[in-house]
């Protein structure tokens, strides 16, 4: 095994107090293209750039295609957690990794049988409408044509927090709590480009910081090992 994922083993092995947060960059092992990546959603032709898409403001304006692009590039069928949702439930059932701190909105940690899972942007699983609140099955947002309305006529939305929108303030509260008391912080595919989340970086306070992520990061040179290589291949070698 090579040292530096030898390192993270280690760290791993004498402590009872990981955290692990990650981003779009653990899902494309499952086949869930990320954002940044030269494959990944912002490299593709969209009529519109995907921030756009994935804004309030575009959603409630343009809901149409809005839904064209979710139920094409965000609902992707036969997906299952790779090595590395896999080994983080894990590490979780033997009592190491405290939480799951994610940015992504797939649900595969939990598939993949993570308990403590914060979803800072939320989950496509999950569908409200956004005039009355009525919580409807996501299946029937994710695989309905056209705009999906309520039976009061709203129209009915995924629990995602879509750009210009804020993160929910006691997930927030919880993600930094867990951060800031982590012994390991495990900061895994994600470009940190994105904030409030990649902020949460920040409250970190140990010398055990590892990011594990494909391309370098504006945190390379704060971490204490950084592994640049495929999150799924280092997880199922912890
Ligand atoms: P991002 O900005 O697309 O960055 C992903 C990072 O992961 C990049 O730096 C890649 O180099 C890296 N990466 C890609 N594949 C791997 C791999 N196999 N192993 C290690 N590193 C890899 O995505 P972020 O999560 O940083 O940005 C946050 C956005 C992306 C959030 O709002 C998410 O909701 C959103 N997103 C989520 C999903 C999902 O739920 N699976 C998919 C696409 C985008």
């Amino acid at each position: 095994m090579e040292q530096d994922i030898q390192k993270l083993k280690n760290w791993i092995n004498h402590s009872d107090n990981v955290v692990f947060f990650g981003g779009a960059g653990v899902s494309t092992e499952s086949g869930i293209p990320d954002f940044r990546s030269v494959d990944g959603l912002y490299n593709q032709k969209w009529k519109y750039p995907p921030e756009t898409i994935l804004s309030h403001s575009f959603f409630e304006r343009n809901p149409e295609e809005y839904y064209r692009f979710h139920r094409e590039k965000l609902v992707i069928d036969g997906v299952r957690p790779n090595p590395a949702h896999l080994r983080l439930a894990e590490l979780e059932r033997q009592g190491k990794i405290k939480a799951v701190i994610t940015q992504n909105i797939d649900g595969l940690h939990q598939r993949a049988g993570s308990k403590n899972v914060l979803e800072l942007h939320g989950s496509i699983l999950r569908a409200y409408c956004s005039k009355c609140g009525k919580i409807w099955p996501a299946e029937f947002m994710n695989y309905s044509s056209g705009v999906p309305h309520c039976d009061c006529g709203g129209v009915i939305r995924p629990d995602i927090v879509l750009y210009e929108e804020p993160l929910d303030n006691h997930i927030m509260t919880e993600a930094i709590r867990y951060i800031e008391n982590a012994d390991v912080l495990i900061v895994g595919g994600t470009s940190l480009n994105v904030y409030p989340a990649a902020g949460l970086i920040n409250y970190y306070h140990g010398n055990k910081l590892a990011l594990v992520n494909l391309s370098t990061t504006p945190y390379d040179s704060f971490a204490d090992l950084v592994i640049h290589k495929k999150i799924g291949e280092v997880f199922s070698q912890l």
